[in-house]
C-alpha cells in the first residue's frame, strides 16, 4: 500500500504496527473518562487511510433485486431521523499479547487498549434499509458493507452482519458521521462509518462505500477467514479443512481488564492503592466485577464508577457502553498479583485461563486479567 498520506496522530498513542496503522492508548488513560476522546481511541486499520471528500462522497446501495442507488451524504441524512448513541467498540484482537505469550499467534499484538467508548451520531441503518424497500424482517438476509480502503490482505475491507441485527429496531446499528460530537476523524472512518454495537468492532466498517443486501454472508476474506475463532487443535497446516465449519465472529463475549496500574508496576508494600479497569458484555448490563489478590482463591467486589443508565436515556435495557470500576487496596501485600473478572445480567463470566482459550489467530481473549505487581519487599 501507499502510506504517504496518513493522518497526523496523537503522540501518546502506542503504535503496535506502523503500516497499516494499529495503535492503542496507554491503559491508564482508558479509565480516565467514561467517554474516550477521539484522539486516544484505538486505531485498527488494514490498509492506508483513504483521503475522502465528504461533499462528493457517495454511498452505493444494492438491493436484493439488484437495484443500485447512489446517495450523497446530504441525501443520506434525510433518509432517517438523526440519533446519537453511546457505544463501546472492542476489537476481537484485544489482549492478544497474553495469547502470544502462551504460543505464537498470527497478527498484530495488543495489550488491553483495543477498546474505547464514544458517542456516535448518524441515522439508523434500519431506516435506510426501509427506504430502499429491503425486507428488514427476513432473517435469512445479510447486509454486506464495503469500505473504501484497499487492504494489505487484498481488496477493499468487506464484511457482513445478519439482517436480524442490521434491520432490528433494537439492534441500534448506525450509519455514523460524528464521533463525540465532531465529524469522524480520518482514522476512525471519515466521512461515514457503520457502528454495530455489541458486535466485534471488525463489523463496524469505516470509510463506508457500499451496502449490499445478500442472501448469504459476505464471501470476503474478512468475513470468511480473518475473524473466526478456531478450536485450539487447529493449526496452520490443518486450517484449510476447517474454514467452512467455523462461524464468523459476531457478538462480543464478556470482558474485563485492569487498566491502572500497568503490569509490573512497583508499589510499596503496605501502601494504599486504587486499581481501575473496565468491563463490557454484548449489550448486557455488567452486574458485578470481582477482584482477587491471590490468583482467584478468594474474591471481593469492585466498586462501579460509571455505567450507563439506559432507562434514563431511553434505550430500554441495552447496555452498549462499558462499565468502569475501581478497587481500593488498603495495604499492598507483597508480592502481589491482582486479577479481575466481570459478570453480566445473564450470569456470564470470564474463563480462568487464557491457556484454555488459546487459538491460532489470537482472538477473543477474555480470560481473567491478572497483573503481577512487584512491591518493594
Ligand atoms: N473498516 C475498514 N474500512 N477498514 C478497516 O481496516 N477495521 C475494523 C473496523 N472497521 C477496519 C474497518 C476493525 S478490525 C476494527 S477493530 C475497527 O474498525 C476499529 O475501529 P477504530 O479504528 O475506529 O477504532
Ligand atoms: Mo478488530
Amino acid at each position: 500500500g501507499d502510506y504517504s498520506n496518513e493522518p497526523t496522530r496523537w503522540s501518546k498513542l502506542m503504535t503496535n504496527q506502523q503500516h497499516p496503522f494499529n495503535a492503542e492508548p496507554p491503559s491508564f488513560l482508558l479509565t480516565e473518562n467514561f467517554i474516550t476522546t477521539s484522539d486516544s481511541f484505538f486505531v485498527r486499520n488494514h490498509g492506508a487511510v483513504p483521503a475522502l471528500d465528504g461533499d462528493t462522497h457517495k454511498v452505493h446501495i444494492t438491493t436484493l433485486d439488484q437495484r443500485e442507488v447512489a446517495v450523497s451524504l446530504a441525501e443520506l441524512r434525510t433518509m432517517g431521523c438523526p440519533v446519537t448513541i453511546e457505544a463501546t467498540l472492542m476489537c476481537a484482537e484485544n489482549r492478544r499479547n497474553e495469547l502470544k505469550a502462551i504460543a505464537p499467534v498470527k497478527g498484530v499484538g495488543w495489550n488491553v487498549g483495543a477498546v474505547g467508548n464514544a458517542t456516535w451520531s448518524g441515522i439508523r441503518l434500519r431506516d435506510v434499509l426501509l427506504q430502499v424497500k429491503a425486507d428488514v424482517d427476513d432473517p435469512r438476509l445479510h447486509v454486506e458493507f464495503v469500505g473504501e480502503d484497499m487492504c494489505e490482505e487484498g481488496g477493499r475491507y468487506t464484511v457482513s452482519i445478519p439482517m436480524s441485527k442490521a434491520g432490528n429496531a433494537k439492534g441500534d446499528v448506525l450509519l455514523a458521521w460524528n464521533m463525540n460530537g465532531m465529524a469522524l476523524t480520518r482514522d476512525h472512518g471519515f466521512p461515514l462509518r457503520l457502528i454495530v454495537p455489541g458486535y466485534v468492532a471488525a463489523r463496524s466498517v469505516k470509510w463506508l462505500k457500499r451496502i449490499n443486501i445478500l442472501t448469504s454472508q459476505s464471501p470476503s476474506h474478512f468475513q470468511q477467514q480473518q475473524y473466526k475463532l478456531f478450536p485450539q487443535f487447529v493449526n496452520w497446516t490443518t486450517i484449510d479443512k476447517h474454514w467452512n465449519s467455523i462461524a464468523p465472529l459476531s457478538e462480543l463475549s464478556i470482558q474485563s481488564a485492569i487498566c491502572l496500574p500497568a503490569d509490573n508496576t512497583y508499589i510499596a508494600k503496605g501502601s494504599p492503592y486504587t486499581i481501575e479497569g473496565y468491563a463490557i458484555s454484548n449489550g448486557r448490563r455488567i452486574t458485578r466485577v470481582d477482584v482477587s489478590l491471590n490468583c482467584g482463591h478468594s474474591w471481593q467486589c469492585a466498586e462501579i464508577i460509571s455505567q450507563d443508565d439506559k432507562e434514563e436515556k431511553g434505550y430500554d435495557n441495552r447496555y452498549w457502553s462499558w462499565t468502569l470500576w475501581k478497587f481500593h487496596i488498603e495495604k499492598m501485600p507483597s508480592p502481589c498479583s491482582v486479577s479481575c473478572r466481570a459478570w453480566d445480567e445473564a450470569s456470564n463470566t470470564q474463563p480462568e485461563s487464557a491457556r484454555t482459550i488459546w487459538n491460532l489467530r489470537g482472538l477473543m481473549n477474555n480470560a481473567w486479567h491478572t497483573l503481577h505487581l512487584s512491591p518493594y519487599a
